[in-house]
This record gives C-alpha cells, structure tokens and sequence, in this order.
C-alpha cells in the first residue's frame, strides 16, 4: 500500500495533527510525519514533494497555520493529490483557512476544516480505498457504526421528550 505523508509546519500543530496520525494508524494505513515549513525550510518542503512520488507516498496531508503556503507549496512540486489543514491560529483560522484553499488554477490543494486533521486521514484513506476493496471495506465498517451511533442519540433523545 502506498505511504500517506503527514506534513505540518511546526511542532506546535502536532496536538491537532496527533488526530491525523491515530486515524491512519487505525485504518493500518503506512504513513510518516514530518516537520518542515514552505518558510523557514522552503528547499526541504520542495525537495520533499519533488520525490515524494518515488518513495512510495500516494496522498500527502499538509497542516499549517497563519500563512498556511505549505499545502501549496507541496503540491506545487507533486502530482500527488494534496489535502490541505489550516491549523486554527490568530484570526480563528480564517487566516490559514483562505492561505490554505484559495489556490490558483492549476495547482489544487483539498483543503478540510480548520483543525480537521481526522477528516484529513479520512479522505487520504478514501483516496487509496478507490484502489484498495480491504480498504474501502473498512470505510464503510466506520461509517455503519457512526450510523448506529446516531440512532442511540436519538434513541436517547426521544426518552428525553
Ligand atoms: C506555521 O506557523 C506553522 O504551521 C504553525 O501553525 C504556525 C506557528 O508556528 P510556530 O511559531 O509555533 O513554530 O508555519
């Protein structure tokens, strides 16, 4: 199966991207994290996207935070698909939000919520499950038990009326 890389800007958005990690590790699916930032080591996050490709990754999820150009810049040197965090910071994310979505034609960037960082694994899960039926099998296990989830709540709701 190939890697998913998990990518963030600092050691400070690995609370929030803690959450993409425990995912892939729940669905078994091989990834690495790394630190490396499109301003402080912009040559690394380069060099890192360029050959990304030929050592073994299939999706790479980026998190950053305020100018959040990691995401772009990774895809920029990648025809990997590349799923985008804005990491919540001064203005509550939107900051990070529009750095991180608001890519020029040509170089798209999937980006997720502020702080989703587990929707992030998910859809990198969904995008190797497209060739993988263990995989995608799975996905579907999760989503039947978040269902059987709901239905208890309401279940509990109705007790409640
Ligand atoms: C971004 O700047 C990082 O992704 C982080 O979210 C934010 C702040 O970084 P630190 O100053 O905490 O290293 O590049």
């Amino acid at each position: 199966m190939k890697k998913v890389a998990v990518i963030m800007g600092s050691d400070s958005d690995w609370p929030v991207m803690k959450a993409a990690t425990e995912t892939l590790t729940e669905f078994l699916v091989p990834f690495e994290a790394h630190i490396m930032s499109a301003h402080r080591t912009p040559k690394a996050a380069a060099e890192f996207s360029e050959s990304a490709a030929e050592n073994g990754f299939g999706v790479i999820i980026a998190a950053a935070g305020m100018a959040a150009h990691l995401a772009g810049v990774l895809a920029a040197g990648t025809t990997l698909p590349v799923i985008g965090v804005p990491i919540k910071s001064t203005f509550e994310g939107l900051d990070s939000l529009l750095a991180t979505a608001m890519m020029p034609s040509g170089i798209p960037v999937a980006t997720v919520a502020v702080n989703g960082a587990r929707n992030a694994a998910l859809l990198a899960i969904e995008i190797l499950a497209v060739g993988d039926e263990a995989l995608a099998g799975q996905l579907v296990e999760m989503k039947k038990k978040m269902a059987a989830g709901v239905s208890k709540k309401d279940e509990w709701l109705q007790a409640q009326l």
